[in-house]
């Protein structure tokens, strides 16, 4: 009987023991997800960064040729080259929805309406010939900041204002 009392308690230890070293190998899991998101820290918004237009509200009406005017708090504008923590360059899209935080914006897509400005600059002049889908009307004009990659802030480092070209 002695015996098996043993035994038994053995067993307990052993399953405490998987249960210890499975709840370990959780953990370890999390500290890897953790470190993957240090390695996209880049995109980690923090509160009072955002971009916006300095000239532009929506529903503006707006003739071209126009100067259309970019803006960022809490954020440094450099040109293109390494993805720098809170550092970055403006990009404005024509009638596009904003690019999800870590991946690219669109590259050579200018006839889709993205255009870079990875010299960082902090205006463009808004012209037929540069944006020919700029059609009379109504549409999206929209800013995204991304950083020396070009890789997206996400959401909430973009901006978007009607305007009317008329
Ligand atoms: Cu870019």
């Amino acid at each position: 009987m002695k015996k098996i009392a043993i035994y038994s308690v053995a067993l307990v230890f052993a399953a405490c023991s998987n249960q210890t070293a499975n709840t370990e190998d959780n953990h370890e899991g999390h500290n890897q997800d953790s470190g993957m998101e240090e390695t996209i820290d880049t995109v980690a918004i923090k509160p009072g960064q955002k971009v916006f237009f300095k000239n532009l509200q929506d529903g503006q009406e707006i003739t071209l040729p126009f100067v259309v005017e970019f803006g960022v708090e809490g954020m440094e504008v450099e040109p293109a080259s390494v993805p720098n923590t809170d550092k970055g360059h403006h990009h404005l899209f024509v009638d596009q929805g904003p690019v999800p935080a870590n991946k690219m914006v669109p590259m050579g897509q200018e006839s889709s309406g993205y255009f870079h400005f990875g010299k960082g600059q902090l205006l463009d002049t808004l012209t037929l010939s540069k944006y020919p889908m700029l059609t009379s009307g109504s549409h999206k004009l929209r800013l995204q900041f991304a950083n020396g990659l070009h890789l997206s802030y996400g959401p909430a480092m973009s901006t978007e204002v009607n305007v009317i070209i008329k």
